[in-house]
C-alpha cells in the first residue's frame, strides 16, 4: 500500500468538457454463439434460468449488458457445436430454430434498449452453390441474412440494429454494398453494417478508397484488438468497434483483463464499443474455450450457476452509463499505471471508471500483453466546466486480491466529498473504482443456486414433446457437426411419431472443419463404462449410415478428428441398437442381435455419448437411453 510519511504527493487529473468532448459511448456487450456458447443455458429449470438472464440483462442488477451480438446459425460448428439455420434448405424458412431468438427477447423484455447485432460465422451449402464460400452469388447471401432480420421481426418482434459481414474471414465490398442496398430496399435503413469483424486491415483501406463502400459501412468492427487501433482506421473518420474480445478464463485474471481492455479500448484505441466473446459459458466444459464467458452456467442438470467477477467489472461501467452517453477528452493513463475513462450524458452527471490491473493480473487470451508496471499511487481529480459544481460522487470498487481470499467485487462504499471540484483517492494495484453522480447502481443477487453435480448417470428422452416445443432442439444435446432437431412423423403413426432427426444435408459454408459424419453429443466427458441405446432410422437406405457412439472425445472446432470406432450402416427403420462399452471391451447389439461382442478398445478411455450419420444425411432417433458407471 501507499505510504503517507507525512504529506501524501499524488498525481493531478482534469475532467473537463469545456475544451470539448470526445466520441460517443455505444455500449459494452457480449456475444452469444460462434458458436453454440449459451447452448446448455436454455435447459436451465426456473427460477436459475431467470436468474441468469437478471445477472446477465437486467439494467442496474448485475452485468447490465448495453449489447447483444448473436450468431446467425449457419448449421456448421462455429467454435463449440453447431447453431441451426433459419433457412437449411434453398426452398426452407423457420424462424423458431435454436435459441438466438428466445436470447434476444430475453435480453429485451429486461432491457427494451438493448442494441441487437447479428453476424453469420457459416452458411447453408446452398448459399454457397457447391463452394464452400459465400461470395460467389452474393445476391443470394445478401438474401439470405436480409431473411433472417426480417424473420427477427415479424415472428418475434425483434428490431436488428447491427449486421456483420462473415465473422473472421474475408469480406467482399461488391457483397457489401449488395447487403446495404438489399437492406434499403427492404425498407430496413436503420440497419447498419458492420466491417469486417477481423483485423483493422484491409477493411480500413478499402473504406477508404471506396466511397460507396464508405457510404455502406457504418462501423469498423475489429476483433482482440489489445485496445489498439492504426491510423488508417482513424482516417476513416468511422465509429471504431471491438466487435469481439476478452475470450479468456473467467476467473479473477479474466475480470482483470475484462476490466483493462473496458477503459483502455477507449483510451489507447479510440473503440467506443467493446463486445465479449462470450456471454455466458453454457456449453460442455471440455469443448473449446472452457469457462470464456462473462459467467458460467453449464450445469442445466443440476441448476449450479456461478456469477464470475467479469459480470461484475461489466457493471463498473454500464450501471452508470448509457449509449448515446460522450467519452470526455480528458481520459488517460496514471503515471504510475492503470487508466481512467469519463463518460457524460450532456445533462450534468458524471462517470469516471478507474483500472489498475497488473500485468500478470490481466492478460487476456490474445494477443499477447507487453509487459508494463503499476504500482499503488495516489491520485486527484479535479472537476471542471460542467463538473465544477458537483459537490459529492457514489463510489463502487473491486479489488482483485491474488494472494489471500479478500476479492470484494462492486462494492458500493462510503460516497465520496468533492472540495472545491476536487477529490483525490489512493489507487491500490488490481482495483476498479466507479465515481459518479449516477445514485442507482445495485449489485443484484439472489440466494446460491443447487450445488454443482456431474451428469445424471440415468438418462433418457424419447423426444415425446407435446404440442409446439419452444426450442427446436432436445436438451443437453450438443451438435458438433450437423443439426439434430425435433420432428413429427406424419406418416409413421405408430410409436415413433415424435423423433429426433438430423436434418443437414449438405457440407455447409463452412468456418472450420466440420467433420463428415453428423455428430451430437451428450453427458459427461469423463465418462467411461456406459451401455446407450437408441431407435434409429436411417432416411438414405441404400447409401446411408447411422451411428450412436460412447467416448467421444473430440468436439468443438477438432470435432472432424472424433475418434469414430462406431461405423455400422444400419439398414434397418425403428431398430434398436445399443453400445455398450465395458472397460477395454465393447459390444454392440442391433434388435438385440449381436453386432459385436467384447471388441478390444484401448482408445479413448473416456468421453461423452454420442448420435450421428455417416454422411451429411437424414436420419431419426428415438428412445435415447444412458446407463453409465462411471
Ligand atoms: C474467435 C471466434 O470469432 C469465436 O467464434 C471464438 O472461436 C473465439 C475463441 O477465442 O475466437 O476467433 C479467433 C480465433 C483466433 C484468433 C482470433 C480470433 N487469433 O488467433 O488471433
Amino acid at each position: 500500500t501507499f505510504l503517507c510519511i507525512s504529506i501524501c504527493l499524488g498525481e493531478d487529473y482534469d475532467l473537463d468538457d469545456k475544451t470539448g468532448l470526445g466520441r460517443s459511448f455505444d455500449g459494452i456487450g457480449s456475444l452469444s454463439g460462434g458458436g453454440a456458447t449459451s447452448r446448455l443455458l436454455v435447459n436451465y429449470a426456473e427460477p436459475y434460468r431467470s436468474q441468469i438472464l437478471d445477472y446477465l440483462f437486467k439494467p442496474t442488477f448485475g452485468a447490465s449488458l448495453q449489447i447483444l451480438k448473436v450468431e446467425i446459425g449457419g448449421d456448421a460448428q462455429t467454435t463449440d457445436g453447431t447453431e441451426p439455420s433459419h433457412m437449411h434448405y434453398e426452398d426452407d424458412e423457420n424462424y423458431f430454430r435454436g435459441y438466438e431468438w428466445w436470447l434476444m427477447k430475453e435480453a429485451k423484455k429486461r432491457n427494451p434498449n438493448i442494441t441487437l447485432i447479428g453476424l453469420p460465422w457459416a452458411f447453408p451449402g446452398w448459399v454457397g452453390n457447391g463452394e464452400n464460400w459465400p461470395y460467389s452469388f452474393p445476391d443470394i447471401t445478401a438474401s439470405y441474412v436480409v431473411s433472417w432480420i426480417f424473420g427477427a421481426k415479424q415472428y418475434h418482434d425483434l428490431d436488428i440494429d447491427y449486421v456483420g459481414i462473415w465473422n473472421e474471414r474475408s469480406f467482399n465490398s461488391k457483397y457489401i454494398k449488395l447487403l446495404r442496398y438489399t437492406l434499403d430496399k427492404s425498407g430496413l435503413e436503420r440497419v447498419k453494417i458492420i466491417a469486417s469483424d477481423n483485423l483493422w486491415e484491409p477493411i480500413s483501406s478499402v473504406v477508404i478508397a471506396d466511397k460507396e463502400l464508405q457510404d455502406a459501412v457504418e462501423i469498423l468492427g475489429v476483433h482482440y484488438p489489445g485496445t489498439n487501433t492504426v491510423p488508417e482506421a482513424l482516417k476513416t473518420g468511422k465509429k471504431l468497434w471491438s466487435s469481439e474480445d476478452y475470450s479468456t478464463f473467467n476467473d479473477n485474471v479474466g475480470g482483470g483483463c475484462w476490466a483493462r481492455i473496458l477503459n483502455q479500448n477507449y483510451v489507447n484505441g479510440k473503440m467506443t464499443a467493446t463486445i465479449s466473446w462470450n456471454l455466458v459459458s453454457s456449453y460442455y466444459e471440455d469443448l473449446p474455450f472452457e469457462r470464456d464467458g462473462l459467467m458460467t452456467a453449464k450445469e442445466p442438470w443440476s441448476g449450479n450457476y456461478v456469477v464470475e467477477s467479469p459480470i461484475w467489472i461489466t457493471a463498473h461501467t454500464t450501471q452508470f452509463t448509457e449509449p448515446g452517453w460522450t467519452y470526455l477528452q480528458t481520459v488517460g493513463h496514471f503515471t504510475h499505471g492503470g487508466s481512467y475513462v469519463a463518460l457524460t450524458d450532456e445533462r450534468g452527471n458524471l462517470t469516471i471508471i478507474t483500472e489498475t490491473m497488473t500485468h500478470d493480473h490481466s492478460v487476456c487470451i490474445r494477443p499477447p500483453l507487453p509487459s508494463y508496471d503499476v504500482t499503488d499511487q495516489n491520485v486527484t481529480f479535479h472537476l471542471k466546466g460542467t463538473f465544477a459544481s458537483i459537490s459529492e460522487l457514489q463510489v463502487w470498487h473491486s479489488r482483485f486480491d491474488f494472494k489471500t481470499n479478500k476479492t470484494a467485487l462492486f462494492q458500493n462504499i462510503k460516497p465520496i466529498k468533492v472540495t472545491e471540484g476536487s477529490f483525490s483517492i489512493e489507487l491500490d494495484v488490481d482495483e476498479v473504482y466507479t465515481f459518479t453522480t449516477v445514485r442507482n447502481g445495485q449489485r443484484g443477487s439472489y440466494p446460491d443456486p443447487p450445488p454443482s453435480a456431474p451428469f445424471p448417470k440415468s438418462y433418457k428422452d424419447d423426444f415425446d414433446v407435446s404440442g409446439n416445443p419452444y426450442f427446436s432442439e432436445a436438451p443437453n444435446f450438443a451438435d458438433q457437426t450437423g443439426v439434430f432437431e425435433y420432428f413429427t412423423n406424419q406418416t409413421d403413426p405408430g410409436p415413433h411419431v415424435s423423433t429426433l432427426r438430423q436434418v443437414v444435408t449438405q457440407r455447409p459454408v463452412t468456418w472450420v472443419a466440420d467433420a463428415d459424419q453428423t455428430i451430437s453429443v451428450i453427458g459427461d466427458y469423463q465418462w467411461q463404462d456406459l451401455m446407450v441405446s437408441c431407435d434409429i432410422y436411417m432416411e438414405s437406405v441404400h447409401a446411408g449410415g447411422v451411428f450412436i457412439a460412447v467416448r467421444v472425445n473430440k468436439g468443438g472446432g477438432v470435432v472432424s478428428h472424433f475418434h469414430f470406432w462406431v461405423n455400422y450402416p444400419f439398414k434397418l427403420f425403428n431398430s434398436d441398437s445399443k453400445d455398450i462399452y465395458n472397460g477395454n471391451y465393447a459390444s454392440a447389439d442391433l434388435d438385440g442381435y449381436p453386432l459385436w461382442k467384447n471388441a478390444v478398445l484401448w482408445e479413448p478411455r473416456h468421453g461423452w455419448a454420442a448420435i450421428g450419420t455417416s454422411s451429411f444425411e437424414l436420419a431419426q432417433f428415438d428412445n435415447f437411453a444412458i446407463e453409465a458407471l462411471l
